[in-house]
Parts: structure tokens; sequence; C-alpha cells
């Protein structure tokens, strides 16, 4: 028998057509809540790193859809990661890996429940990785998920990274949106 996860995830992918509104650009790839299915889906789409740039993959609960709109993101916001162009090739595809196994894996411990979800968008001025949880007001669960994904990933820690509410971040194309909180 399947070794269950703790909860089940739905895979989205995100493809940039223009002409049509962001949220039509949005599909569900497959479910799943076993970790043999988990490995059966990574193995099977291609690595974040050679989508097209405009991309992105998100893996987020499943009943939560990966929008700022959804109820459960709505009050919440994201911890990003932003990467030079050189590091698609270098760290993109094991930082997304290590994210997904943070998701699946519980890996958040008891803040765990804080969390919705996980983007990877592929963008030609730098890819970004988003870890996205539930209530931005919750000042030390949030700083905990940020030291607990930086330290997954290995990121230094002189480098610093910050977390957005997704309320500042709606409607704000182009604009530096200001951090809440940063580790
Ligand atoms: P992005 O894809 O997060 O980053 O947002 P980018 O600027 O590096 O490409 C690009 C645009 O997509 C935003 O300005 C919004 O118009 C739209 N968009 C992105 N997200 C995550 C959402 C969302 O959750 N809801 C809605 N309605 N639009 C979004």
């Amino acid at each position: 028998i399947k070794h269950p996860l703790q909860n089940s995830w739905a895979m989205w992918f995100f493809k940039n057509d223009k002409s049509r509104d962001w949220k039509d650009n949005l599909r569900v790839i497959t479910t799943f809540d076993t970790v043999e299915d988990f490995w059966g889906l990574y193995n099977h789409t291609l690595p974040a790193s050679r989508l097209q740039t405009g991309c992105d993959y998100s893996v987020f609960k499943a009943g939560i859809q990966p929008m700022w709109e959804d109820a459960q993101n709505k009050k919440g916001g994201r911890w990003l990661i932003n990467l030079n162009k050189t590091q698609r090739q270098t760290h993109l595809d094991d930082f997304w890996l290590e994210t997904l196994l943070c998701l699946i894996g519980e890996g958040f411990d008891e803040h765990s429940d804080d969390i919705c979800g996980a983007t990877v968008n592929i963008r030609p001025k730098g890819d970004k990785l988003g870890l996205w949880t539930r209530d931005a007001t919750k000042t030390e669960a949030t700083k905990i998920i940020g030291l607990k994904l930086k330290e997954s990933l290995s990121v230094p820690s002189k480098i610093v990274i910050g977390f957005q509410a997704h309320s500042d971040t709606a409607g704000k194309a182009g604009s530096t949106v200001k951090n809440r909180f940063t580790v």
C-alpha cells in the first residue's frame, strides 16, 4: 500500500496567454495524497527550469486555489525568494523540490496548518519562489516559517528574504511591495 500524506495537494500550471484573464490561464494538473503519487507526478513533469518564461507551477492544499482571492489566502501572504538569472540553472530546481518536500512532509511542524502552498514563477528578469501562508498577522509563526524555509533551502543567513501580505501585493503590478517581515 502507498504511504499517505497528511494532506491532499493539487499541482497547478499557469501559462501566460495575455489574450485571456489571469485566472483562465491557471489549470490543475493533478491532485495527490501519497508519497508514491507525488514522485510519480514529479518524475513526469518538466523541471521548473525547463518551463517557458511566463509559466508557473503551484502546489496547494486541496481546496485552496493558488490565488490571492481564495478565502484561505486573502488574509495571508508569501515568503518570497528572488533568484537571479544564473540561478535558474544552479538553484531553481533544487529550491523547488526542497520546498515541495517541506510542504508534503509537513516540515513546518506545528505551523504546518498555516501553510497554504507554494508557487514558482519563471520570469525573464529572474525567477521567484513563494511560500504562501494563511494569516499575515501571525508574526511569530510567520517568522519561524521563513527561517525554516531558509534553512531547508540552505539559503545563507546573510541573504535576507521578505514576507509580503497578498493585500499589499494585489493590484501593484510592477511596483515594489513593502515587506511585512524579513528573516
Ligand atoms: P505574478 O505572476 O505574480 O508576477 O503577477 P510577475 O509580475 O513577476 O509576472 C503578475 C500579474 O498576474 C499580477 O499583476 C496580476 O495581474 C496577476 N496575478 C498574479 N497573481 C498571483 C494573482 C492572483 O492571485 N489573483 C489575480 N486576480 N491576479 C493575479
